[in-house]
Parts: C-alpha cells; sequence; structure tokens
C-alpha cells in the first residue's frame, strides 16, 4: 500500500516512512500548500486542512499538525509554531524563558487520514526546555527538547529513538494500529 504525506517537511516523512516501512506501507511526500487556519487547537487545524485536500486530492492521503506547548508561556507557541520557528527560531524560545525555572513543555501531533471519511489520531510526549540547544539530529525544535525521563534531547537521538517516545511516533503508532485493524 502506498499512502500520500501532505507536508513540506521533510523530517516528518522520514518519522513516518521508519515507522510504516516495516508494516509494507510505503509512505511518500506529497507537497501541496493548503491553508493553516488560526484555531484554538491543532485539531481544527488539521481538520480544516484535510477537508479541504479532500476536495482537491485523491485519497487516501494524511497529513500532520504539530505544536510546542511551553507551560510557562501559557501554552504559547502551540498552534502559532511553525509561524514562530520560521521567525524566531528555537533561539526566540530559549530567550522568552531566560531566568525563567519553569521549563515544563510538550510537543503534541495531530494526525488527520482521510479515506473518504476523516480519522484522527493523536499523540503527546512531555519533557522540558533545556537551556542551550543540543544536538544536530532531527528538526524543528528538537535541539531544545528534553523528554521526560532521558538525558538527551530529541536532536540528540535517532529518528527510532525519537519514534519510540515522541509526540508525532504515538500518533503514528496510534494510526498504523487502526490501519492494521481497518484495511
Ligand atoms: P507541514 O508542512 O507538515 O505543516 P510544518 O513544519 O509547517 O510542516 P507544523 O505546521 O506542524 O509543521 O508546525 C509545527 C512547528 O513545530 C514546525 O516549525 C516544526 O518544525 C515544529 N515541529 C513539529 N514537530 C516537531 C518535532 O517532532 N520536533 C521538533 N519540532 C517540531
Ligand atoms: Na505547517
Amino acid at each position: 500500500m502506498r499512502l500520500a504525506f501532505i507536508t513540506s517537511n521533510l523530517g516528518k516523512v522520514e518519522e513516518a516512512r521508519k515507522y510504516f516501512e516495516p508494516l509494507g506501507v510505503e509512505v511518500y511526500q506529497l507537497h501541496f500548500e493548503y491553508p493553516e487556519i488560526q484555531a484554538d487547537t491543532l485539531e481544527e487545524v488539521a481538520e480544516y486542512g484535510a477537508k479541504w485536500l479532500a476536495e482537491r486530492i485523491e485519497g487516501p492521503f494524511f497529513l500532520d499538525d504539530s505544536g510546542l506547548f511551553v507551560e510557562a508561556l501559557k501554552g504559547f507557541p502551540g498552534v502559532y509554531s511553525a509561524y514562530v520557528y520560521k521567525t524566531l527560531g528555537y533561539n526566540g524560545i530559549l530567550k522568552l524563558l531566560e531566568g525563567e525555572t519553569n521549563r515544563k513543555a510538550y510537543f503534541k501531533s495531530v494526525i488527520a487520514y482521510w479515506d473518504g471519511e476523516l480519522h484522527i489520531f493523536t499523540g503527546r510526549v512531555d519533557g522540558e526546555i533545556t537551556t542551550e540547544p543540543r544536538g544536530s539530529g532531527g528538526f524543528g525544535f528538537d535541539p531544545i527538547f528534553k523528554p521526560d525521563g532521558f538525558d538527551k534531547t530529541f536532536a540528540e537521538m535517532t529518528t527510532e529513538e525519537k519514534n519510540e517516545i515522541s509526540h508525532r511516533g504515538r500518533a503514528l503508532r496510534a494510526f498504523a494500529q487502526w490501519l492494521r485493524e481497518n484495511l
């Protein structure tokens, strides 16, 4: 089976591939810009995008909308994560947290799968924002995010290690499980 992953982010595709390859599902990147609405939740953004795409391309396909939620910043950047990453980068987050002792944060991923109907899978990982960037793997905010129970940031992990515990890995696992049961 081949599955289109609608995303501009190759890092996401690599994570999904490593996850689906063992299941014999080939994930390929389809770069098709879709509107990311301003909404309060990742679910709303993902759902709107998937329905918009469903009117324009042949399914099945899926997309992933993710965000980093920092407790001391009342959940910011959250649904604005892509914009904040593009404009301020992870250094912007470190700046905002200078002198802050509460470093708690979580990543959340929402996968929207369209096969004629919409299916939503989510995953979350809790951790903390480091005081300086570490590691060169992964993408996005990975160098400044250290998951709870580990001494490494996501950027210091292999894709397999990150997938094992990450927000996206968890959402992908739920998605893959569902596919196994419903194909
Ligand atoms: P799409 O084309 O799939 O939308 P994107 O990179 O714009 O790709 P999002 O809209 O989901 O992705 O934006 C979330 C932001 O959070 C973006 O800047 C990502 O780099 C970052 N991000 C998402 N998942 C991440 C992860 O697993 N590790 C680190 N940063 C992540
Ligand atoms: Na995006």
